[in-house]
């Protein structure tokens, strides 16, 4: 292959919240680098998923799900979600093909007719796995109307079809270039706020209704202790002390499993063992507080966050 023919650029992967836009970035890099939860607006942050092979670099840019926001956070995720698109080479809309659009699909549509016609379109058809046979053209198409140029691609994040297929549609519509990122690059974020992301997918995992979502973490403290353990002291934020109650749970039980669960995981992504120090306080109402989001680290995004001094080489 000559160096003309090597592809590199920015995928944003965008599509209302639960259609399992940050389940198929993992699935395509092979290695979980985004959480992921069965709860809406499990993604808060624009985050990357670097895919190096030989003959392309795709950046795959995942994003807040876009919804009707009932607060500030919300505000701010969806104004996260729709400032990515303006770094796109390539957009990708996720669908939950298992259903028909929803008044959420419609408004990720109306935000996609912003697009420059020249950007490739794809519609990701996604949970093909759970699509009955009998509704199968009829929801297709009823998505294929709301983006009539985009290219339709069935796939399944979760069983892993037709993932090739996709990802050579995707390659096959980005510019031809250089790599952007080294390698070994897998993400832009650090281990420390990966390893907070894990804590809050587990509080999504064990926890139900509104508390959840009330729910952030900063990591206070990350340390290697020695060749073998890191140490890593994080605060878990809701909104009340109802809230706080529900977290610790009966004897503390509910915080106990939450944080097992988290070691686990924090200990897989760094290969090395884990003491996991966890605190809850509440913060009233750090959802509708701008300085409380920004403290937390929920961002207005800047015009050009996606490429602006994230390119390394
Ligand atoms: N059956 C099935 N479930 C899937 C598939 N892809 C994702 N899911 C499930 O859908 C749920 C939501 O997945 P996420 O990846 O968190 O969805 P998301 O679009 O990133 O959601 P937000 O971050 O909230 O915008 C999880 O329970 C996934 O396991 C799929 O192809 N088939
Ligand atoms: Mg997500």
């Amino acid at each position: 292959m000559s160096e003309s023919d090597h592809r590199s650029g920015f995928v944003v992967v965008v599509g209302r919240p639960n259609v399992g836009k940050s389940t198929l970035i993992n699935a395509l890099l092979g290695q979980k680098v985004m959480i992921v939860s069965p709860r809406p607006q499990t993604t808060r942050n624009r985050l990357l998923g670097i895919l190096t092979r030989d003959d392309a670099q795709v950046i795959f840019v995942d994003t807040p799900g876009i919804h009707q926001p009932l607060h500030r956070l919300g505000e701010v995720m969806v104004e996260t979600a729709a400032a990515a698109l303006s770094d796109a080479d390539v957009v990708l809309w996720l669908v939950d093909v298992s259903e028909p659009p929803t008044a959420e699909d419609r408004q990720v549509a109306a935000v996609l007719k912003r697009l420059p016609t020249t950007t490739p379109l794809i519609l990701g058809l996604n949970k093909c796995d759970r699509l009955a046979q009998h509704c199968k053209q009829g929801t297709i198409d009823a998505y294929q109307a709301l983006a009539p140029r985009a290219e339709a691609v069935l796939c399944s994040a979760t069983r892993g079809d037709n993932l090739d297929g996709l990802l050579a549609r995707l390659i096959a519509v980005l510019p031809q270039g250089p790599r952007l990122y080294l390698e070994d690059e897998i993400t832009d974020q650090h281990e420390r706020f990966i390893a907070a992301e894990l804590i809050r997918e587990q509080a999504l995992l064990h926890l139900r209704d509104e508390v959840p979502h009330a729910v952030a973490v900063l990591v206070n403290e990350f340390k290697e202790r020695n060749e073998q353990l890191t140490y890593i002291s994080a605060t878990i934020y809701v909104e009340r002390e109802t809230q706080k109650g529900i977290l610790v749970g009966k004897a503390g039980q509910m915080l106990k499993r939450i944080g097992q669960d988290a070691r686990r995981e924090i200990e897989a992504m760094l290969g090395r063992q884990v003491f996991l120090d966890l605190w809850v306080k509440v913060r009233p109402k750090w959802r509708t507080n701008e300085e409380e989001l920004r403290r937390l680290g929920y961002r207005r995004p800047k015009a050009t966050a996606a490429k602006g001094g994230g390119r390394r080489r």
